[in-house]
Order: C-alpha cells, then structure tokens, then sequence
C-alpha cells in the first residue's frame, strides 16, 4: 500500500464526570485522532491515547507527536508496507514509545482492513458479535458517594466493577461495595500507589473475594510484586509494568502476576499486543483488555481485538456514555444486558463526526506525498 497523507486531530473531550486515580484528577481527555490516506482514497483511523502528563506512562501527547513526526512517519513513508506487521518490524529500530507507535500502526490495520474490504474483528478471529464489559470507577469523596455510583452502573447493567484505590482510600470503600454486592465481579487498581510496606493492607484486601488487584506496586517492579503474590491469594495483575510480551512473561516466571491488563497502546500497537494473546493463552493467565479512556475510534479497535479467544474476563471498555457527552465519531456504543456489540462494517467499522471534530479539534496535517 501507499500512503499519500497523513492527517491529524488534536482532540480535547470534557468527561461526564471528572476521574480521580490514586496519582492525579482528570476532568477532560485529550488524544490525536490520525488518519492516514492511501492511493486509493482509503482512510485508516488510529488513536494516540497518551495522556498530557507524564503520570500514567512516561509518554505524553506532545512526546509521542515529535516521535511520530520526527521518527515514525518519515520510516513508514519511505518503506513499502503490505501488511501491518511489516509496520512493527519497522518500528522495531525506534526504542520504547509504544504509544505514538501505535497510533500510527492501528492506523494501518484500519487501513489494511478496508482496503481488503474486512472488519478489524474478522481479522482478529473475533468469537462473538457481544462483549460483556465492565467499568472503571474513580476514588469518591465518601463510602456513601460511593455505593451510589456502583449501584448507578449495576443498574445500568455492568457486571464487572473495578474501583480505584490509594492509601487510606481503600478497605473501608471495598468493605462498604462488598456487603452491598455479594455476587459482583469486584477488582482494585491501585496505579502503583503502594509497596511492600502496606503488605497488611493487602492481606485484608485479599478476604473481599476480589477478582485481582491491579498494579498495586511501582511501575517497573516485578520483585515486590512476587514477594505480595506469595502472601496473597488474590490475584495480581499487571497494568504499567507490561510493554512487551517479555514483560509478561518476565512476571510470569517470577510469580509477580496471573492476570493481564492488556491496552493495545501501552505495547505498541496490535501486532505485539496479539504475542501477548498467544502467551496468556497458552499459559492460562488471565488477560482483559484494558482502556485509556479512548474516544470511540479506539474503543471500536479495542471491541474488535478483545473479542477473540484469549480474553477470559470483562474488560475496561465501557458504553460511550460512560465517557463523554459528545463523542467524534457518529457511532454511539451502549450497554445491552451488560454487553457491547462489536462493529461489523469495514475496518474499525466507525466513522468520524467531522462537527465533532471541528468542535472540539485542530486540525493538522502531518506529512503529504
Ligand atoms: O489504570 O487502567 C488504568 C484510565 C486511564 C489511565 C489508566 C487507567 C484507566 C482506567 C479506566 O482504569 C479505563 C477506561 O475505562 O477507559
Ligand atoms: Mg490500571
């Protein structure tokens, strides 16, 4: 294939309701919108989903925008592609920023998708057309606040809840959800905000039948990691830590993991994201696929991929209003009987709202042949 041009959105959303995580507070997301054109007027959308502070990841916005112009796309350019695997392998010379590599490789798999006339999810052996899927809830002022906002979304049909915790932020809420749902789906995610020293924390943690703890220590740790699995039942999964399939399998020997938080971003694109399908699958970890708070370009990719064998337990890929009152594409995800349908048409199988985008985007062009 060849690419004549390469645009780009800068997209900022206000959220419905701002998110407070145990390292910082967002109220509004942004994220880069690419389309890249080929020679037969073909568009492939992708998402850059870093974050505009460096506090997630070490990637922001602004990194992974100079990554792309500087380095990224003058490779893509210059090399024939025919499939978008050949686009890892080109990147493979360019160290870390997996999420400008990405951006611009799921690019191509929509690309690629359309220009063969198939739906991301037949390309990724989808095994069904419905997802059930869970939501991530941010730390609430009080228990109260709280149990309101759970019991909002299990009406609304969610049946898998994870709730972000922090020191001092976390038994008394898991408690209060627990006794009020018995049966529910229930994990943690503590973004690294502990280490080894709060081990008693843990210990309770692990009485609340929870389905794994997210990330509970540093973002490179796998040792500390291990040394909790070993006092605890529940299982730990890993977010932050996992870039590569080395990583996973790295926490896997180690004992520092059973379970996968997989975001196609955060190991660079869906060609290294898949190595990680195989191995979780072969092992018998548990993997779901997790979110960046995407808007609905990158939750249709994210649908699509975690519709294949592999994936065993509900991800963080919630309906559209979940997120944002408005949203830049024209498709709008929602909730039916705790499932969303996975796109059907071409490619990422949605399309852009160009008001949308104009409302709340710049526009930019990033490389014409
Ligand atoms: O740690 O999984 C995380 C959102 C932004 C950054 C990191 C995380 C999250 C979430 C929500 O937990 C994911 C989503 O619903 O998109
Ligand atoms: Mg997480």
């Amino acid at each position: 294939m060849n690419i004549t041009k390469i645009e780009s959105y800068h997209v900022k959303l206000p959220l419905v309701a701002p998110f407070k995580t145990s390292y910082g507070f967002l109220s509004h997301k942004a994220m880069d919108i690419l389309v890249v054109t080929d020679e037969l007027g073909n568009q492939g959308y992708g998402e850059l989903v870093a974050f505009e502070q460096p506090d997630y990841t070490e990637e922001t916005l602004e990194t992974a925008r100079l990554i792309l112009a500087n380095h990224l796309i003058p490779l893509l350019v210059q090399s024939q592609i025919t499939h978008p695997d050949d686009v890892t392998r080109l990147f493979s010379v360019i160290r870390g920023n997996w999420m400008a590599k990405s951006s611009l490789e799921t690019a191509i798999w929509d690309l690629y998708a359309k220009r063969h006339k198939k739906s991301l999810a037949e390309l990724f052996s989808s095994q069904t057309d419905k997802l059930s899927v869970g939501v991530s809830i941010g730390i609430q002022k009080s228990v109260q606040d709280l149990i309101e906002v759970v019991s909002r979304y299990v009406a609304e049909g969610y049946t898998r809840i994870k709730l972000k915790i922090a020191p001092n932020q976390d038994v008394s809420f898991v408690k209060a959800v627990r006794s009020h749902f018995p049966e529910m789906l229930l994990m943690v995610d503590a973004n690294s905000a502990y280490d080894l020293d709060s081990l008693a924390i843990f210990k309770e943690l692990d009485t609340y039948q929870l389905s794994m703890i997210e990330q509970p220590f540093g973002y490179s740790d796998f040792l500390e990691h291990a040394e909790l699995q070993k006092n605890i039942e529940t299982p730990i999964c890993l977010d932050e830590n996992i870039r590569s399939v080395e990583d996973v399998m790295l926490g896997h020997r180690l004992g520092s993991l059973g379970a996968v938080n997989l975001k196609i971003s955060r190991v660079g694109g869906v060609t290294q994201a898949q190595k990680i399908v195989e191995y979780c699958k072969n092992n018998g970890l548990g993997l779901w696929c997790g979110g960046m708070f995407e808007s609905g370009v990158g939750r249709a990719l994210n649908l699509a991929f975690a519709s294949q064998e592999g994936f065993n337990f509900p991800g963080d890929i919630s309906a559209s209003t979940r997120y944002f009152k408005e949203d830049i594409i024209n498709e709008t995800f929602e909730l039916e009987n705790g499932r969303l349908s996975v796109p059907k048409e071409n490619g990422l199988g949605v399309t852009l709202n160009k008001a949308m985008l104009e409302k709340y985007g710049h526009y930019h062009v990033m490389y014409v042949k």
